[in-house]
């Protein structure tokens, strides 16, 4: 199987990484030049969740146009805003054949890559599993979640079983699911209960649980999520909070992407997450002020820097 990572960023990287274990042929794609350089020099360098480094040895691309081979399947990893344009620009290196998957966090990717390429081509999936940016080349995996893949129609093809026998293969905990739709929703819920909070106050995820005034905020932020989701027909069944700390756990000394994009002075994901939660919320008539009121504060750091930097 031909894999190519759309948006080689953290995250994107570490799956790389592990599906370059198997027998798929993976390639890296991402605008990051640096990285792409780095990794061309010396491979792609991984600290380990046990402070041991691995190196791995895997094409990376700068461009789309130095691609040669047709992907089979191509996993979405870029920034939710970053979708479309990243979908169209590789375009010309895909086939009839070639499917993409969704990793990627908010509402709405799913429906954004189909409208290019056809429901047909579009698998969703969601995934819990953490990487942070140490430098260009290296990245630190900070924690192992499951990750789920699926049709949007809930069917259970063969090619999700395909898909998840290949994470599989790379020791990664993967599902095929039948209720992708919810399964993206509990995952835009635990981002709401960590992202902004931490992007906010420069904790690592771990800290969300530890510090009590940290975990009273995401539980209110989550709880209007929450609401927001039930309204709008996903019926979270599981204690979406209790996930949410234990995502935080299992991911501890991560720093979050969204920490990490205001770390990096970069434009954040608060408009799928948050943002996407006040706006589901308005249209069902649900009060969102906790989430509103993190989103504001997100755009507040955001403009210190986006603004200096359009300047
Ligand atoms: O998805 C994540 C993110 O940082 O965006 C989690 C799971 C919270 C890991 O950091």
């Amino acid at each position: 199987m031909r894999i190519l990572i759309l948006g080689a960023g953290a995250l994107g990287s570490l799956i790389g990484a592990r599906l370059s274990r198997t027998n798929g042929q993976v390639l890296l794609l991402t605008t990051d030049r640096e990285h792409v350089a780095s990794i061309q020099q010396r491979g792609l360098l991984v600290e380990e969740l046990d402070g041991s480094t691995s190196r791995y040895y895997l094409p990376a691309h700068d461009h789309p146009h130095t691609i040669s081979e047709k992907p089979d399947i191509v996993i979405v990893t870029v920034k939710s805003y970053d979708t479309v344009a990243a979908v169209h620009s590789v375009m010309d290196c895909c086939c009839a054949s070639t499917v993409f998957l969704t990793l990627q966090n908010g509402i709405g990717n799913w429906e954004s890559i189909s409208q290019m390429v056809g429901e047909e081509s579009v698998l969703a999936g969601s995934t819990a599993q953490g990487a942070t940016m140490l430098e260009p080349g290296m990245i630190r995996h900070g924690g192992n979640g499951q990750t789920h893949v699926g049709e949007i129609n809930g069917r259970l093809s063969p090619r999700v079983h395909r898909i998840v026998d290949v994470f599989r293969q790379a020791e990664m905990e993967a599902h095929a699911s039948d209720a992708m739709q919810r399964l993206i929703w509990e995952k835009l819920l635990i981002n709401v209960g960590i992202n902004a909070i931490t992007a906010l106050t420069g904790i690592t995820n771990g800290l969300v649980a530890e510090l009590e005034p940290a975990r009273h905020l995401s539980q209110s932020a989550v709880q209007e999520a929450f609401d927001v989701a039930r309204a709008r027909g996903f019926a979270i069944d599981v204690d979406i909070f209790e996930r949410v700390l234990a995502v935080a756990k299992a991911t501890a000394t991560n720093r979050s992407s969204m920490r990490q994009d205001v770390d990096r002075k970069k434009r954040t994901e608060i408009d799928a997450i948050n943002g996407a939660v006040v706006r589901f919320g308005q249209e069902a008539g649900i009060a969102t002020p906790v989430n509103q009121s993190l989103a504001r504060l997100v755009h507040t750091l955001e403009a210190t820097y986006l603004i200096k930097e359009a300047n």
